[in-house]
């Protein structure tokens, strides 16, 4: 099988590679990046000589790019390139509706072209919005997003479906819980608390800090998606996660505690424009009809994530260049008293 992973060199990107070139090794992978800020081929160095692995540095929504790549053969395309991080997509809302809707489309239109065997979506439980007290997302939940980035997960996800319906193009669409675990870039709320905390900086919290995300660690993400590649029903939406809703307080508390750091480091801030109140998926389909489960609980899977960071703060360190600081500036500069 010749599987297209676009979005390859980011965090669920690259893990999902180094997962499936595992459990699949006569399977040939491609990854398509264009290697924005979030994309880093330190994660596969060890695929690298692997004669089963081709990179290649284009962006989804280069149409020509697309063609030259599908020309050489695709079955399976699955698609996790995006703007990935909600802050992000307040400052800057267009590069999202780029990448993640017209990428997706252009991407699509190859796929029907070329005639692929499936066409895999890796989108979010953001589409759904927010959860007040009770309740859970499940497949048939209306699509409710709140800010620009699941607005755009919410564009692309309209258009695999349309794709489906019009022109029978064979295709699944996952929608997952939060992530963590190795290789997350460290503006997202885990790894920047724990980066943040190891250097002794003060650890931002968006308003009352009892907004609920539902954790999965990422391996079993792509457990998840390698079962959707290989047995997922054609046309159907399955959502993805682990039943572990926590408020921010307490992964913070958690983190801080697992590294005997003070939490006299937390700081409230102002919240997040639109945050989302609570998410939380019930993954009863995927677990019932293709026998999902995950393998790692919250409470070991946050011990390991944090050793991973502490054991590769070169990586993280690496990272955190001029670019990174630009953008902490902006995003955190006035909420955290900090001159502009
Ligand atoms: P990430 O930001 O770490 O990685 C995104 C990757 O896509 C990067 O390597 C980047 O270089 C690449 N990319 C961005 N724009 C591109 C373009 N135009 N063309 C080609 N490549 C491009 O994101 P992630 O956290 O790994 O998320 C991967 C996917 O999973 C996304 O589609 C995201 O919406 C979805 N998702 C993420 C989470 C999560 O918790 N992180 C949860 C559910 C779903
Ligand atoms: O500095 C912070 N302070 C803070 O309180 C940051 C970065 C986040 N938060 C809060 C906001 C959220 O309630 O922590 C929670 C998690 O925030 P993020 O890590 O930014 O994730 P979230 O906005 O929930 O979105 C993530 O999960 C779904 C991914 O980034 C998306 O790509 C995915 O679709």
């Amino acid at each position: 099988m010749k599987l297209l992973v676009t979005g390859g060199a980011g965090f669920i990107g690259s893990n999902f590679i180094l997962y499936i070139m595992q459990q699949y090794p006569d399977y040939q992978i491609v990854n398509m990046d264009s290697l924005t800020y979030a994309g880093n081929l330190e994660n596969l160095k060890s695929v690298e000589g692997n004669p089963n692995y081709t990179f290649v540095q284009a962006d989804i929504a280069d149409k020509q790019a697309v063609d030259a790549i599908f020309q050489q053969g695709v079955d399976v395309v699955v698609n996790f390139a995006a703007e990935s991080h909600v802050d992000r997509s307040i400052l800057e809302p267009e590069i999202f509706v780029n990448t993640n809707v017209l990428g997706t489309q252009v991407l699509l239109d190859a796929s029907k072209n070329y005639g692929v065997t499936k066409f895999v979506q890796v989108s979010t439980d953001e589409v759904y919005g927010t959860l007040g007290e009770t309740g859970l997302f499940s497949e048939t939940t209306l699509l409710a997003p709140n800010s620009p980035y699941s607005a755009s997960k919410a564009g692309g996800d309209l258009l695999v479906r349309a794709y489906h319906e019009t022109f029978g193009l064979p295709v699944n669409i996952t929608r997952c819980s939060n992530n963590y675990g190795p290789y997350q870039f460290p503006e997202k709320l885990i790894p920047l608390i724990i980066s943040r905390a190891l250097n002794d900086e003060s650890l931002p919290i968006y308003g009352d800090g009892l907004n609920i995300r539902d954790w999965l660690y990422v391996e079993d993400h792509c457990s998840a998606i390698d079962l959707v590649i290989h047995q997922g029903k054609i046309g159907e939406v399955y959502n993805i996660g682990g039943n572990n809703e926590r408020t921010n307080l307490h992964i913070v508390t958690t983190i801080l505690e697992e590294l005997g750091k003070p939490e006299s480091l937390i700081t409230f801030v102002a919240d997040r424009p639109g945050h989302d109140r609570r998410y939380g998926i019930d993954p009863s389909k995927i677990t019932n009809e293709l026998g999902w489960k995950p393998r790692h609980n919250f409470e070991t899977g946050i011990k390991e994530t944090i050793r991973w960071y502490l054991n590769h703060k070169d990586w993280w360190t690496r990272i955190q260049s001029g670019a990174y600081r630009e953008y902490m500036t902006q995003q955190y500069g006035k909420r955290l008293g900090e001159p502009e």
